[in-house]
């Protein structure tokens, strides 16, 4: 992990190839095992809609949505409990989050070439004063960062494998979502596609 000085936009912390090629094929190898364990599924929001992103977690805590709404669930829709956070996404979070306490989840979402994310806030947890980290791996993606109230101007930036975001004060609560994914962008992922990882304090 090479640290340089982050580019800020609106507030975030934007720390580009933060992880070399070495690191991300060993946080690849990490995450397959997470969901060998906690296979990925496609989630359902309370409306009944099928999100085109795939997801799974690990740590204390799990992001899930269906019939009865978005929260944080300490097993996975099958009943496992998740897995341990890897290590290696650990030290991501000792070295740019500058939070006291550790993350609680960890959520890893699949994009394939046709996944998106609409603009929405980060609001399940109960601490807003905690940063979320953000790690992307694979194909680029075109990542929308808006205002913290819906509508207004909003900003874009291509997100590359190895890049890092951290969310933290006042950029905690900024919309945010992901427009598109570029297919065959990056070769880390033999079939292609984007990873994001996210940490988050739940509690
Ligand atoms: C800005 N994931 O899982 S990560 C999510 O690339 C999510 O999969 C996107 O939004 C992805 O909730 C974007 C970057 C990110 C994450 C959390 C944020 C940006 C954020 C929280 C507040 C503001
Ligand atoms: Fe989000």
């Amino acid at each position: 992990m090479q640290k340089s000085v982050p580019l800020d936009l609106r507030g975030m912390q934007v720390f580009r190839g933060l992880l070399d090629l070495e690191e991300q094929k060993r946080m690849v190898a990490a995450l397959r095992d997470v969901v060998r364990e906690v296979p990925l599924f496609h989630p359902m929001t309370p409306s009944g809609k099928r999100m085109s992103v795939r997801m799974t977690s690990a740590g204390r805590f799990g992001w899930i949505t269906d019939a009865k709404g978005y929260r944080y669930s300490p097993t996975h829709p099958e009943g496992q409990t998740w897995p341990e956070i890897p290590e290696i996404v650990l030290k991501v979070w000792l070295e740019v989050s500058g939070a006291t306490r550790a993350p609680e989840s960890c959520l890893i979402n699949f994009y394939d070439a046709e996944a998106k994310m609409g603009l929405h806030q980060d609001r399940d947890e109960q601490d807003f004063s905690q940063p979320v980290v953000s790690i992307s791996l694979g194909d680029e993606a075109l990542f929308r960062v808006g205002n913290e109230t819906r509508g207004g101007k909003t900003e874009s930036l291509w997100l590359s494998s190895g890049d890092v975001v951290v969310m933290g004060g006042a950029s905690r609560l900024l919309y945010h979502g992901i427009d598109r994914v570029k297919p065959g962008s990056s070769s880390l992922l033999p079939k292609g596609g984007r990873i994001n990882v996210t940490l988050r304090v739940v509690t």
